[in-house]
């Protein structure tokens, strides 16, 4: 079993191009596990490459939701998790990550020291990922303490990635935080990063259409998340809307292999 989800993520970049991650917030307030596997399976058939499970409020245990997930769809169940509650053996791998640019040492490595233990002992395959949050970070700034990066100064990203690049973090994330408004993560910021780094960026917070979506995959982005776009339309137009959002994505992305 082991690294198997990443081996699916870099063959299907190599293949590929782009991808496109779903995420679903497993919050119990807001959705139940039969709507989150509802949602997945429509992600799964729009053409989206993995399905996300986390967020920063997801308070209370995941593990119904995320058993319900990974039965319900063939793709990757990846955790995102937002704390240590955020582990569940259920999934088929999990970021394991740390917020670089939090000021408050818990984010870096103080809730991964915790948790680690977990992860080892249920065998839960792990792809380290460094997170970066830019402005406006939204709930994941608030809750994890970061000194977001402005959306002018992409170099200041760079830097933390780079870092991250030489700590031999398989992958880089940055984030604008989920239902950031103004489209996302700059593009100029997206390709000064993946320029300089080795590794996959992955971009995610606020893209809530194609055009979005492939602005950022043509700055450089090798998968582009989204969590918001699904709550509100994919059940709704029954996985319509985001089909041709992930089309868009591929074509863009097919024009890098
Ligand atoms: C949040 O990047 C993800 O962690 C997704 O953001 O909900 O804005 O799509 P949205």
């Amino acid at each position: 079993m082991s690294g198997k989800v990443w081996s699916y993520i870099s063959d299907k970049l190599e293949r590929e191009g782009a991808l496109h991650f779903s995420l679903i917030d497993p919050d119990p307030f807001k959705v139940t596990a039969e709507v989150c596997a509802e949602m997945a399976t429509l992600a799964e058939e729009a053409g989206s490459d993995a399905i996300m499970i986390g967020g920063s409020t997801a308070f209370g245990i995941i593990d119904e939701t995320v058993k319900a997930i990974t039965a319900a769809v063939e793709i990757p169940t990846i955790l995102f998790p937002g704390n240590i509650t955020g582990v569940s053996k259920y999934a088929d791998a999990m970021f394991f990550m740390s917020l670089f640019n939090s000021t408050n040492p818990y984010w870096i490595i103080g809730a991964q020291a915790l948790a680690a233990a977990n992860v080892k002992l249920n065998e839960i395959e792990s792809i380290s990922m460094a997170y970066l949050l830019v402005s406006p970070g939204k709930s994941a700034a608030w809750v994890g303490d970061a000194k977001v990066f402005p959306r002018d100064k992409p170099k200041l990203p760079l830097a933390y990635a780079m870092a991250a690049e030489l700590f031999g973090f398989k992958l880089v994330y940055l984030e604008a935080g989920s239902g950031a408004e103004g489209g996302g993560v700059p593009p100029e910021m997206i390709s000064t990063v993946s320029q300089y780094i080795d590794i996959p960026v992955i971009a995610g917070g606020g893209f809530n259409d194609a055009l979005s979506v492939v602005a950022a995959v043509e700055a450089g982005a090798s998968i582009v998340v989204q969590g918001t776009y699904l709550e509100k339309h994919v059940r709704e137009d029954k996985g319509e809307g985001l089909k041709k959002i992930v089309g868009a994505l591929k074509k863009s992305g097919s024009k890098r292999v």
